[in-house]
C-alpha cells in the first residue's frame, strides 16, 4: 500500500466541498490505489463547525478504504500540516449592497492569511489548486504570501469554463465530447474568460473547420460559457457545485497523474509568453506530466484572440491593483 497523500480542502462543509470530499476519498482524484487523508477547514462559527462534524460522520459511514485519517479544524495551520495538495475552496461570497473592491478585499485577507499558513507548514510541494473566487486574483494572493514555496505549484481552476466549453463543442458539433482535444480557455475565471477552438480537432480534423460558423462562435459559444454559471444559478437556485467539484478533481488528477500529452487549461503564473506580464495567473493550455506542467508555447494569436485575451488580462491587472497594497 502507497503511503497516504495529505490534501487540505477549505470550505469544506459548502455546497462544493460536499460534492468533492466524497469522490477524493473514493479515489477519483488520485488513483484507486492511493490512500489520503483529508484535513478540512472551516470557519470557526459554530453552524459552520457542526456542519463540517456532520459532513466526517457521513466520510466515516462510507467506510472509505482508500480514506486514512481525516482532521476538521478551525486553523489553517492544522488543515495546511504538511500537506501534499491545498484546495482553497472556501471563500468570501459576495453579500447584499457589496461592491466588487470590497468582495476582493475581504478575499484578499483569507488568502494572504492562507498563502502564509501554508508557507509555514505545508509540504514544500504543495500543490495548490484555488477555486475560491475571484480564483485567479486569490491565487495570485496565497502564491505572494507563500514565499518559501515554488510560485508555479500556485494554479487556479478555469477547468470548469474547459469543461462547459468542451460540452458547448460536442453539442454544437455532433462529435462526443470525449473525442475533442486542444481545447483552450484564456485568461481570468469570469465572465471575461475566452474559449478558444481555433486549435481544437477531433479525429484528427479541424472543430473549427467542421464547425465553420465564426458568427455562432462569437454571439453563441463565447457568451453561452461566459453566462454559464448565471444560468445554472437561474435554475437551480444555487451556484454551480457537481460541476465545479468535478473540475477541481479533473484539475488536480491531470496535474499530478499527468494528460497523456492532451492539452488541459489551468490558471498558471505567467512565464510572460502570450504577452501576458509574467507572474499573472492567468488560464493557458498546459501538458502535465511527473506532477508538473509545461505551457503549450507558440500558438498563433489572430486579432480577435489578442482583444478577447487582452480583456481578461486587463480585468485581471485591475483586480491585481485593487489588492496589491496588502501585499
Ligand atoms: P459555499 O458558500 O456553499 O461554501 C463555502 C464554504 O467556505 C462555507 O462553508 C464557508 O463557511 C467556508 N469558508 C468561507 N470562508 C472560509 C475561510 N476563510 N476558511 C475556511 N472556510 C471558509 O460556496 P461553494 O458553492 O462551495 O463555492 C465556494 C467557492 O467556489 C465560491 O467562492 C465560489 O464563487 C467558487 N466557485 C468557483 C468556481 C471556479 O470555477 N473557479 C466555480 C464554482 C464556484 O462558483
Amino acid at each position: 500500500m502507497k503511503n497516504p497523500v495529505r490534501v487540505a480542502v477549505t470550505g469544506a462543509a459548502g455546497q462544493i466541498g460536499y460534492s468533492l470530499l466524497f469522490r477524493i476519498a473514493a479515489g477519483d482524484m488520485l488513483g484507486k490505489d492511493q490512500p489520503v487523508i483529508l484535513q478540512m477547514l472551516e470557519l470557526p462559527m459554530e453552524k459552520a463547525q457542526a456542519a463540517l462534524k456532520g459532513v466526517m460522520m457521513e466520510l466515516e459511514d462510507c467506510a472509505f478504504p482508500l480514506l486514512a485519517g481525516m482532521v476538521g479544524t478551525d486553523d489553517a495551520e492544522v488543515a495546511f500540516k504538511d500537506a501534499d495538495i491545498a484546495l482553497l475552496v472556501g471563500a468570501r461570497p459576495r453579500g447584499p449592497g457589496m461592491e466588487r473592491k470590497d468582495l476582493l478585499l475581504e478575499n484578499a485577507k483569507i488568502f494572504t492569511a492562507q498563502g502564509a499558513a501554508l508557507n509555514k507548514v505545508a509540504s514544500r510541494d504543495v500543490k495548490v489548486l484555488v477555486v475560491g473566487n475571484p480564483a485567479n486574483t486569490n491565487a495570485w494572493i496565497a502564491m505572494k504570501s507563500a514565499p518559501d514555496l515554488p510560485a508555479n505549484n500556485f494554479t487556479a481552476m478555469l477547468r470548469l469554463d474547459h469543461n462547459r466549453a468542451l460540452s458547448q463543442l460536442a453539442a454544437k458539433s455532433g462529435k462526443p465530447v470525449g473525442d475533442i482535444r486542444k481545447l483552450v480557455v484564456w485568461g481570468n475565471h469570469s465572465s471575461t474568460m475566452y474559449p478558444d477552438y481555433r486549435f481544437a480537432t477531433v479525429d484528427g480534423a479541424s472543430l473549427k473547420d467542421a464547425i465553420n460558423d465564426a458568427a455562432w462562435n462569437a454571439d453563441t459559444f463565447i457568451p453561452t460559457v461566459a453566462k454559464r454559471g448565471a444560468a445554472i444559478i437561474e435554475a437551480r437556485g444555487l451556484s454551480s457545485a457537481a460541476s465545479a467539484a468535478n473540475a477541481a478533481i479533473c484539475h488536480v488528477r491531470d496535474w499530478l497523474l499527468g494528460s497523456d500529452g492532451e492539452w488541459v487549461t489551468m490558471g498558471v503564473p505567467s512565464d510572460g509568453s502570450y504577452g501576458i506580464p509574467e507572474g499573472i495567473i492567468y488560464g493557458v493550455p498546459v501538458i502535465t506530466a511527473n506532477g508538473g506542467y509545461t505551457r503549450v508555447a507558440d500558438l498563433p494569436i489572430d486579432d480577435f484572440s489578442r482583444a478577447a485575451m487582452d480583456r481578461t488580462l486587463a480585468e485581471l491587472e485591475e483586480e491585481r491593483a485593487g489588492v496589491a497594497h496588502l501585499l
